[in-house]
């Protein structure tokens, strides 16, 4: 039975008067804060250390947190905006549910019952797996670690899985293979020493504004930069080198620059001697990709892949920062292997100014990513399917081993397994997967074949409309816990003001439900305290260890390094220092990778590269940013960026409207011609919804291992239509 997705303005007619946003004169006059929070931003994976003014407890503004080491004060302009969503008109205020007239206002207690009930039916009807658990990482990692917990114990499914299946898989699954560990490899202090830094597939100046400090710091000692991207970043305009790599080239491109560097003689055969495995074959393998292979291969010129390979080859020092360009391709593991490569090879790796890292890219992408929230996880980045693993969790959880669940499936298998029937119930907090995952006609049939559905959101996301209950969650600055940065950090995130009207705290929602389901003596937590504490016993004798990390010894350093794993151990900025890595053999694994091309590559229907992303002011599936009237104006709507040579083909010229087509679907758009992009390719961010949503265009191609989606290349064709007039409905919100 299709269910049609309701929209927030049925929403609000229900509910009358919306709250009242603006103070009096507006938020620059609200008066002096009662106090300020020394917390950190809601937004990326930087984790910027902020102080939010507080009054009447109420979020009114901030002021910057000089004392915090990593950003120093700076923030970007998500940042500076993030304190306007605390009061927005917007906010979730009430449980509800869905009616044939839109969403009705109901009580906790019916809003909890029912989604109970539907647990339980689905349950005893479909099986346990029947009913499925999806999560995100912007939630601290007390609250990951409860979610975890949770599906596993309380809900009893094997199928719980996370938005950063779209985000760090294939950097966690390369890590894993090569070092035995999934965490940058160095602090954000080291990049500053290097002598020469490549950056790929990351457009830092945008979407890790802070890193750019850090390069330009290295930069001013006389650094050299590479950047390879198939578009001239911001930060990519200020390098040495830019590589304008065809999207799905990065493995042919990198195997192409070890070529030139083995050919050269600059690796450091002592350190592979001694401390790795696999060169040989490695070895063997690059011996093809010549300079010219990989130019055919990569569409970056051969001259310039050995010129990249004379920068990085003989320095003393390096780093190599890579995030989601190489990452969100249907090879993305292969893609994070090939860069391992070059950095082990050249043996400048845990060393004072000689690090590699990927660019964690959600919140807390690095903590949520430890502690069970993934669908083959426990706790401390152990193994599922590991029985000393299990047994070591079902101790600490107090449940038999045969209660636990085993590996289930992956986010974009739920949302296929909802589609084909197979799981007919779903409980989601803290993802929008109707404008995140790729196919977006395709993920909403799939939710509309629920049987039931029931969301914790503070927003009325577009996922949400789809759902039967919508319960009303926490914002960041509304909870006490700890976030995990890029750089491996553990910082406190410290609540500032309660959550507004009937909104609840994450946790406590799903303790709730646990008491529901009879589960609750599992569930005993007064304090989010209480859950990092259990974290840390979990976690212990992990990878990543948390077991020395207490809430007291992050205020007094303000920030802690893991793995931690005494308390009297000061926490591990550097890994690899002496040269010992996690894997079995305590080697760093080389790992031989072939090209392959994207899964959909141009042909005479589709001849153009689509590829998508990012933009400074927006964040995600947007249903944050873009109810932030600041940050919308510097980035109203989504444009396709597309190079002159291929505007001119197509008869396009500036301000021109074009259509975007693929075999999924097709967005309207406005085009933005500029030089900053290869020819044969076309960018579109993503942060929109509805038929402003690139992943309407998008492919639901998979790597194979990591199973992230393939978002980074698809074949698009593009023509010039006319400016489609646009029907502006006003709606009177205040009856
Ligand atoms: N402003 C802003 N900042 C953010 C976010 C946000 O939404 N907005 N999100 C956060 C999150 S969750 C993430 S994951 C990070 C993402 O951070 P990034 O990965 O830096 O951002 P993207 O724009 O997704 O992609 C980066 C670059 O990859 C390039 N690219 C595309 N295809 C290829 C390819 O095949 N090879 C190579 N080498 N490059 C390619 C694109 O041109 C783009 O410039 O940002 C975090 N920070
Ligand atoms: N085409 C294309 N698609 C992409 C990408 C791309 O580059 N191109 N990038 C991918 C990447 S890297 C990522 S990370 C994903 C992100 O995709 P999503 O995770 O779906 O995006 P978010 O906007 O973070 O969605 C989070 C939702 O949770 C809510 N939320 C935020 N914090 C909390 C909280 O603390 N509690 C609760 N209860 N709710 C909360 C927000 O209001 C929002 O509705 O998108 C992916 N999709
Ligand atoms: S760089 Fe990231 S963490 Fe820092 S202010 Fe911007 S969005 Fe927030
Ligand atoms: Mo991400």
């Amino acid at each position: 039975m299709a269910k049609p997705p309701l929209t927030t303005i049925q929403l609000i007619d229900e509910f009358g008067p919306t709250p009242q946003y603006d103070p009096p004169g507006g938020w620059q006059y609200a008066g002096e804060p009662d106090k300020l929070v020394a917390t950190h931003c809601c937004f990326c994976g930087q984790q910027c250390g902020i102080n939010l003014k507080v009054k009447d407890n109420r979020v009114i503004g901030f002021e910057p947190r000089e004392e915090f080491p990593f950003n120093r004060g700076k923030l970007c302009p998500k940042g500076v905006k993030r304190y306007m969503q605390n009061e927005h008109p917007d906010r979730l205020l009430h449980p509800m549910k869905r009616t044939d007239h839109g969403f009705h206002k109901i009580s906790w207690d019916e809003a909890l019952n029912s989604t109970v009930s539907e647990i339980k039916r689905i349950q005893k009807e479909y099986g346990k797996d029947a009913f499925a658990m999806l999560s995100g990482v912007s939630l601290s990692n007390e609250k990951s670690y409860f979610v975890g917990k949770f599906a596993r114990v309380a809900l009893q499914t094997a199928n719980l899985d996370y938005n950063g299946r779209l985000c760090m898989v294939s950097a966690g699954t390369g890590n894993k293979k090569a070092f035995g560990i999934d965490r940058a490899a160095n602090y954000w202090d080291d990049i500053p020493l290097a002598d020469v830094i490549i950056v790929t597939g990351a457009n830092v100046a945008e979407c890790a504004p802070i890193t750019t400090d850090y390069i330009w710091r290295a930069r001013d000692r006389g650094a050299k930069l590479i950047m390879i991207d198939p578009r001239v970043t911001p930060l990519a305009r200020t390098a040495d080198l830019h590589l304008p790599v065809r999207p799905g080239g990065d493995t042919a491109l990198m195997n192409g620059i070890l070529h030139v560097v083995i050919e050269r003689g600059w690796v450091d055969q002592h350190f592979i001697d001694n401390y790795t495995s696999g060169y040989a074959e490695l070895k063997e393998m690059v011996g093809k990709y010549t300079p010219e292979v990989a130019a055919e291969l990569s569409g970056v010129p051969a001259e310039l892949i050995v010129r990249a390979a004379e920068m990085w080859g003989p320095a003393k020092t390096s780093f190599l920062l890579h995030a989601r360009g190489i990452e969100h391709h249907s090879k993305g593991v292969e893609n994070v292997l090939s860069c391992i490569n070059l950095v082990l090879a050249t043996g400048r790796i845990g060393r004072p100014g000689c690090g590699y890292g990927t660019i964690t890219g959600q919140g807390n992408g690095q903590g949520g990513r430890e502690h069970g929230h993934k669908c083959d996880q426990l706790p401390g980045n152990r193994d599922i399917e590991n029985p000393a693993h299990r047994e070591y969790i079902s101790k600490v959880w107090q449940i038999a081993e045969s209660e636990m669940p085993h590996k289930g499936l992956t986010a974009q298998e739920i949302i296929e397994h909802m589609h084909s029937g197979e799981i007919k119930g779903l409980l989601s907090l803290c993802f929008n997967p109707v404008v995140s995952l790729p196919d977006a006609n395709f993920t909403k049939a799939a939710f509309d074949r629920l049987d039931h559905y029931t969301i914790i959101d503070f927003f009325l996301s577009e996922t949400a409309r789809h759902a039967d209950i919508v319960l009303p969650g926490s914002l960041h600055e509304e909870d006490e816990g700890t976030s995990t940065s890029a750089e491996g950090r553990v910082i406190r995130i410290r609540k500032a003001v309660d959550c507004p009207g009937e909104a609840r705290i994450d946790w406590h929602i799903l303790k709730d439900i646990a008491e529901r389901l009879d589960r609750g003596k599992y569930f005993d937590y007064k304090e989010s305290e209480d859950i990092f504490n259990e974290l840390r016993v979990a976690s212990k004798g992990g990878t990543a260890d948390y077991y020395g990390i207490t809430y007291d010894k992050i205020e007094k350093t303000m920030g802690v390094f893991w793995p931690c794993p005494e308390l009297d151990h000061s926490g591990t900025p550097r890994l690899f220092e002496d040269n010992i890595f996690f894997t079995p053999d305590k080697k760093a694994h080389f790992n031989a990778v072939e090209h392959r091309p994207p899964v959909e590559v141009p042909d005479e229907e589709y001849p153009v590269v689509l590829t998508t992303g990012r933009v400074v002011s927006q964040y995600l599936s947007g249903t944050q940013t873009r109810r932030i009237g600041g940050l919308l104006d510097q980035y109203p709507e989504p444009r396709v960026e597309l190079h002159p040579a291929l505007a001119a083909s197509l008869g396009i010229s500036k301000g021109d409207w074009v259509k975007v087509e693929t075999r999924r679907g097709e967005v309207t758009m406005e085009s933005m011609i500029v030089t900053t992009i290869r020819e044969d390719t076309i960018f579109i961010p993503y942060h929109w919804a509805d038929n402003k949503s690139a992943n309407l265009l998008t492919i639901r191609a998979l790597d194979p291992v990591s199973k992230i989606p393939e978002f980074k290349a698809c074949a698009c064709r593009v023509s010039r239509v006319e400016r489609p007039i646009t029907l502006i409905a006003t709606v009177d919100r205040c009856t």
